[in-house]
C-alpha cells in the first residue's frame, strides 16, 4: 500500500513536472505549442516530400536543401535535354527559414556544387522554362547577403529555373538609392542574357514557400504580398516594396524605376504608381505562399528618411516618363562574376548629377551634349528586342520620331542605331 504521505510526494512530482513544461511551451508562443503537440502524434513520415520537420509560426517548413542532392549527379547539359516540367518536382510548400549564427559564404557555396561563376544556373537534367534574373540593391548588408544566398539559391533550384543572381552595389557614401540601382541592374543584367523576368529583390527578404514560384505574370507581380514584418499581410492595397517581378516588356512599359528618390521611402509606392500609369495592374500570389520573413535591422547610415518622398510621390503622373529608365546615368566601377553572385559596382552620383560640377570651365556645346538616348539602349537591345511580338521587332527597323514618349520608341531608335 502507498502512504497518504507518498501519494502527496507523487502529486507534487506531476504538478512540478507540469509546471516545468508549460513554462517552456509558453516561451514559444501559442501557435508552437499548438503545432508541437500535433507533431507529437504525428508518425514522422508524414511531414511530406522533403522531411518537413521545423515549424515557423505555426506553418510547418522544410529544409530547404533537401532533396536537392541527387541533383548534382544527374547528366549534364546537351542538346537532347527534356523541357522541364511545368510543375516541378522539387516544389513543396512551406520552408523553414532561420539565421544560425557561424554560416559562411564557402559553406554556401559548398553547399551549392552547381551554381557556376556569377551565380548562375540550370537545371542539369532538363531545359528550363523559364529565365529569371534576381536584382538585388546593396550597400554594406554583406551579413544579411550571406542569408539570402544561402536560402535563394536552393529555393531557385527547387523551382528549375535557369537563373542569374547580380548584386548591385553602390559605390560611395552617399546617400542610398534603392529605385536607381534596380534600373542599373536591369540595364546590366539585360546585357548580358536574354532574360525573361526579373526580380527586384530587397536582400534582406527571405522567402518562405518554394510555390511563390520567381517567374513573371502577365503583369507586374508583387511577390512580398506576406511578411513578418506586417503580420504576415499586406499592409495597403497599393504597397509595391521588398519583393516584385517584372518581364523587359513591364519594365520599358512603365519607363523603369525613378531616378531621384534619395534614402528611405517613397519609391515603392512611385513603383506601384507606374504600374497603373502605363496601363497595368499588379498581381500577387496567393497569402498563404507569399510568405517572407525579414532579418531584422535598424535604418542603415546614409539611408534617412526622405522627406520630399511625399511630394515627390504627388508628382509621380507628371514625372514617370521624364525620370527613369530613359535617364539613370551612372559609371560601372567594377564587374566581378564571383562564385554565388555577379557583383556590379557603380557611381550612381547624388541629387546634383553623376559628376561634381566641373571647376574647370564648363565643356563646349559639343562636349557637354548627353549621349543620345538611343546609343544608352544599344547593347540592352539586343535581349530586349527579341521579346517584342514579332510585328514590332519588325518595326523596329524603321526609324521612329524624336519626340514619341512611349519608352518602347527609345528601345526602337536604340535598335536602328545599330
Ligand atoms: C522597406 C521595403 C523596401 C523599400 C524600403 C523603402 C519592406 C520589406 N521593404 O524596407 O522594399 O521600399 O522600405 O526604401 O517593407 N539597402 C542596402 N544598404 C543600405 C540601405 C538599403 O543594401 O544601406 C538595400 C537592401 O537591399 C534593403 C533595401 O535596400 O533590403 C531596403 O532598405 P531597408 O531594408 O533599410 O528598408 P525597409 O526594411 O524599411
Ligand atoms: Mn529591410
Amino acid at each position: 500500500m502507498v502512504s497518504i504521505q507518498s501519494k502527496w510526494r507523487y502529486l507534487f512530482m506531476f504538478l512540478g513536472i507540469q509546471l516545468v513544461v508549460m513554462a517552456l511551451l509558453s516561451r514559444e508562443g501559442y501557435q508552437k505549442r499548438v503545432s508541437y503537440f500535433i507533431r507529437i502524434f504525428r508518425k514522422p513520415d508524414t511531414f511530406g516530400l522533403f522531411g518537413r520537420n521545423h515549424t515557423t509560426t505555426g506553418i510547418t517548413g522544410g529544409d530547404v536543401y533537401a532533396n536537392l542532392s541527387h541533383l548534382s549527379r544527374a547528366h549534364s547539359h546537351g542538346d537532347d535535354m527534356p523541357l522541364c516540367p511545368k510543375k516541378s518536382p522539387y516544389v513543396g510548400g512551406p520552408i523553414h527559414v532561420s539565421f544560425p549564427s557561424g554560416l559562411t559564404l564557402a559553406e554556401v557555396q559548398r553547399k551549392n556544387p552547381l551554381v557556376v561563376r556569377g551565380g548562375r544556373y540550370r537545371p542539369p537534367d532538363c531545359e528550363a522554362r523559364h529565365r529569371t534574373a534576381i536584382i538585388i540593391p546593396h550597400r554594406l548588408r554583406e551579413h544579411h547577403l550571406k542569408f539570402l544566398l544561402y536560402y535563394l539559391h536552393p529555393f531557385l533550384q527547387r523551382q528549375q529555373l535557369h537563373y542569374g543572381i547580380y548584386v548591385i552595389h553602390q559605390a560611395g557614401n552617399y546617400t542610398f538609392n534603392r529605385a536607381k540601382l534596380m534600373n542599373v541592374g536591369f540595364r546590366e543584367a539585360m546585357k548580358e542574357e536574354e532574360w525573361d523576368c526579373l526580380f527586384f529583390h530587397d536582400v534582406d527578404l527571405i522567402p518562405e514557400d518554394d510555390r511563390n514560384t520567381y517567374i513573371c505574370d502577365s503583369n507586374p507581380k508583387h511577390a512580398a504580398i506576406a511578411m513578418d514584418k506586417f503580420g504576415y499581410k499586406l499592409p495597403y492595397k497599393m504597397y509595391f516594396g521588398g519583393v516584385s517581378a517584372l518581364t523587359p516588356l513591364h519594365y520599358l512599359k512603365m519607363n523603369g524605376f525613378p531616378n531621384n528618390y534619395w534614402g528611405w521611402g517613397g519609391e515603392d509606392d512611385d513603383i506601384g504608381v507606374r504600374v497603373s500609369l502605363a496601363g497595368m495592374y499588379i498581381t500577387r500570389p496567393s497569402l498563404k505562399v507569399g510568405r517572407y520573413k525579414m532579418i531584422k535591422h535598424k535604418l542603415d547610415k546614409g539611408n534617412d528618411i526622405n522627406p520630399k518622398r511625399f511630394n515627390m510621390l504627388a508628382k509621380t503622373r507628371q514625372t514617370w516618363k521624364m525620370d527613369g529608365m530613359n535617364t539613370a546615368e551612372y559609371e560601372t566601377i567594377s564587374l566581378q562574376y564571383l562564385p554565388l553572385y555577379t557583383n556590379i559596382t557603380v557611381n550612381i552620383g547624388t541629387e546634383d548629377g553623376l559628376h561634381a560640377p566641373p571647376r574647370t570651365p564648363p565643356p563646349t556645346k559639343a562636349e557637354g551634349k548627353p549621349a543620345p538616348v538611343g546609343k544608352f539602349w544599344a547593347d540592352t537591345n539586343k535581349n530586349i528586342s527579341k521579346h517584342l511580338p514579332k510585328s514590332q521587332q519588325k518595326s523596329q527597323q524603321k526609324s521612329q520620331p524624336k519626340s514619341q514618349p512611349n519608352p518602347l520608341a527609345k528601345l526602337k531608335e536604340g535598335h536602328s542605331e545599330k
